[in-house]
């Protein structure tokens, strides 16, 4: 596969609502689209899911856009690739972390091969569901009510899980008053590392209501104070922040760190890393699901093509594109029927990336080339 042209779009897209976590509240999504295409003028698209500030974990926008312009894309551009799996296990394993930034590139690459084979992305990466089940990620709200209000709207739509934002202070009330209102629905929790081992009789309290799990209470960079959390709690931990690798996943089943694990592609380094990762947790018994990190269209795209394998047996937080944006960037838009999304079955990512709503909102782009000649890399501020 020669690519000879890759652009790096820089993309500001509003909300429909604000989203706050334990650590931030998000108006907007700023990131990085990136387009890979080969001589024959075929385009693989993918998006960096790092965000503006470093708040969910190191990397942010900027530090994307640096490893993708100094690093990843010179790779890319002078290396002839004959399967994506060849840049997180060859071309990009010189390089310590730096995930999002490798996954967004990697997975533009996976998107132009699925492309050349005529294959859905999900078939090329192995998987063999046609639909999917989702749930939906509810931020912190101002008030418990508003919080029943939206968990009502959302059931009525047909989702198939709730997981609520927790931080200390907004979580055995919340909890206590969700469950009463809603005793069965499924249910979870995620604290985005929020909470110290300091905070176990609070966390303990939330194992009276049977939560499907409680994604990563303790610090982000953690998987031994989850393991001695976890065996005090019957509520599964679930980690996301804390697993970046096979490493990483492998250390935290082996330590008993959680018996859950988020796999979001960019967290991991992209999706030949996702899959090894879905494999080790299928081999060992531990169900997976893909977290999401408020994705526009494209990235929406591969987290339904990576839910399509079979060990992602829990609904992930891949909800309709109506739930973030005005006017998404792909067309179809992402919709959900009674919580399923059908898989798309035209070649790669199975969506088309519309030009006109991209450059609508697209703040500056970069297109960069294989003759590496001033002339012919182009800044494009919009
Ligand atoms: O921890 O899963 C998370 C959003 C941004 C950063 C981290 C997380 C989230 C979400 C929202 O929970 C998931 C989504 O709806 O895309
Ligand atoms: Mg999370």
């Amino acid at each position: 596969m020669k690519i000879s042209q890759v652009i790096l779009r820089h993309m500001k897209l509003d909300l429909l609502h604000p989203f706050t976590t334990s650590f931030a509240t998000e108006y907007d999504r700023e990131f990085i689209l990136v387009e890979v295409r080969s001589e024959d003028g075929t385009s693989g698209w993918a998006e960096s899911v790092a965000m503006p500030d470093p708040v969910y974990n190191e990397e942010t926008v900027k530090t994307n856009w640096h490893m993708l312009e100094d690093y990843l894309i010179p790779i890319l551009l002078h290396n002839d690739i004959q399967h994506p799996d060849e840049l997180t296990e060859q071309y990009f394993a010189f390089m310590k972390g730096n995930y999002m930034a490798k996954a967004a590139i990697e997975g533009a690459v996976w998107d132009l091969y699925a492309k050349k084979q005529n294959q859905p992305l999900s078939s090329a990466l192995g998987g063999t569901k046609k639909q999917i089940e989702v749930g939906v990620s509810i931020g912190i709200k101002d008030s418990v009510a508003e919080t029943l209000k939206t968990i009502e709207s959302r059931l009525a739509e047909g989702y198939k899980r709730f997981k609520l934002k927790i931080k200390p202070g907004w979580d055995i009330e919340l909890i206590e008053k969700v469950r009463s209102a809603f005793p069965d629905i499924p249910l979870m929790a995620d604290a985005n590392s929020a909470y110290t081992l300091n905070d176990v009789d609070r966390l303990r309290a939330l194992d009276d209501y049977h939560l499907m799990m409680i994604e990563q209470p303790l610090a982000y960079n953690d998987i031994i104070d989850h393991a001695d959390l976890q065996a005090e709690l019957k509520t599964p931990i679930c980690l996301d922040e804390s697993i970046h690798s096979l490493d990483d996943a492998r250390k935290a089943l082996k330590l008993g760190s959680c018996k859950i694990i988020n796999i979001k592609i960019g967290r991991v380094g992209g999706l030949t890393q996702a899959k090894k990762i879905h494999d080790l947790c299928q081999d060992q018994g531990i169900p997976v699901w893909c977290g999401g990190m408020l994705e526009s269209g494209v990235g929406r795209a591969h987290n339904i093509a990576i839910t399509t394998l079979p060990n992602f047996v829990l609904p992930g937080d891949t909800a309709a594109s109506s739930l973030y944006w005005a006017d998404d960037i792909i067309e179809p838009e992402v919709t959900v029927e009674n919580g399923w999304i059908s898989v798309p079955d035209s070649p790669g990512i199975g969506y088309q990336p519309s030009l006109e709503k991209i450059n609508k909102y697209t703040t500056y782009s970069r297109t960069y080339r294989t003759e590496r000649t001033a002339a012919q890399t182009e800044s494009c501020p919009i």
